[in-house]
């Protein structure tokens, strides 16, 4: 029986924490920012160079005023931003056809000839957004910063990503911590064209709203080892579907195809898990020493799925893709 949740929400006040129930409601996302975009730490590769930090406060006061149902302002990029997606892009390309998911091969053709995917231009965040939702009914969102896991997992509930539409620093192109525009238009939007993958990643999301503490943060885990750092097996070899490598081509590589040697050690593998990868702790600034690797694609989504259905919550949610809505339904 479907109930409105804020009478339940007026009952259990202290113990079920707030979600959004409709898609205008993450517009309160927006002002709930961890770190704000336009401040770098002392390490960042940008720290002193002050054109690259005032060019971080416009992209973040773009997101910052964003709000659903908005067009996601057009950007023009400089050359020299366009100059450091095409390094990032001549490298990747190169390392695509050997260490990515079939998947992700099959999709990425589609989107240069249908969003601005190309070399000498960094494509729009509304094309792309556009396009995602033709194919799954994904759609990006601008983030003017870094969000709480449990802002940013229910936005994937409603199938709303949030992206960053800033690019890295040009000295440091092969490899950065933060998300920035390479990341997400090289490593993230390609699969979320996917339904399958589209629904995996909806899945988590639905899983964490209202969820506890302890749960957002396996929930967290489990997307970082996923949707950011995944590895599956494809005709028996080793390919990656988690965006952090298909962004980093200096990750991508050592992810799937470093072999021990003297001077570098081959990361760990082991096989994906939810119930074990979801407690692995893992570093975030640099390539990450373990990766889980799926025995397909499919079946990290349905490990995950029996994973997420033993959470226990006193409520049933879904999503409505008519009224774009959450409803709850109480666990008799
Ligand atoms: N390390 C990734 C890259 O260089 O593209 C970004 C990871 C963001 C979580
Ligand atoms: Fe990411």
């Amino acid at each position: 029986f479907v109930h409105d949740h804020n009478t339940r929400a007026k009952q259990n006040k202290e113990s079920i924490p707030w979600y959004p129930q409709k898609i205008a409601d993450i517009d309160q996302f927006a002002n709930r920012i961890l770190s704000y975009g336009a401040e770098l730490d002392c390490d960042h590769p940008g720290f002193t160079d002050e054109v690259y930090r005032a060019r971080r406060k416009q992209f973040a006061d773009i997101a910052f005023n964003f709000r659903h149902g908005d067009k996601i302002p057009r950007i023009e990029y400089t050359p020299q931003e366009i100059a450091t997606w095409a390094t990032v892009w001549d490298a990747l390309t190169g390392l695509y056809p050997k260490y990515a998911c079939k998947e992700f091969n099959h999709i990425f053709p589609l989107m240069q000839q249908n969003c601005g995917y190309s070399r000498d231009n960094i494509p729009q965040l509304q094309d792309v957004s556009d396009f995602l939702k033709d194919c799954t009914g994904f759609c990006l969102r601008p983030v003017a910063g870094l969000l709480s896991s449990r802002d940013f997992l229910a936005g994937l509930a409603f199938r709303v990503f949030h992206s960053t539409q800033y690019i890295r620093h040009h000295s440091e192109p092969k490899y950065t911590p933060e998300p920035d525009i390479c990341h997400e238009l090289l490593g993230h939007a390609p699969l979320f064209a996917d339904s399958e993958f589209a629904q995996f990643s909806q899945e988590i999301g639905l899983a964490s709203l209202g969820a506890d503490d302890a749960t957002i943060e396996k929930l967290a885990t489990l997307y970082w080892f996923t949707i950011e750092f995944g590895i599956c097996l494809q005709n028996g070899e080793k390919k990656a579907y988690g965006a952090g490598l298909l962004s980093s081509f200096g990750e991508l590589e050592y992810a799937v195809s470093i072999k021990s040697s003297p001077d570098q050690k081959a990361p760990e593998i082991e096989s994906f898990e939810p119930a074990v990868t979801s407690v692995q702790k893992y570093p975030i600034t640099e390539y990450q020493p373990k990766y889980f690797l799926a025995d397909s694609f499919e079946s990290a989504k349905n490990k995950l799925k029996s994973w997420a259905a033993t959470i226990s919550r006193p409520f049933h949610v879904r999503y409505n893709p008519y009224t774009q809505r959450i409803e709850t339904l109480d666990k008799v």
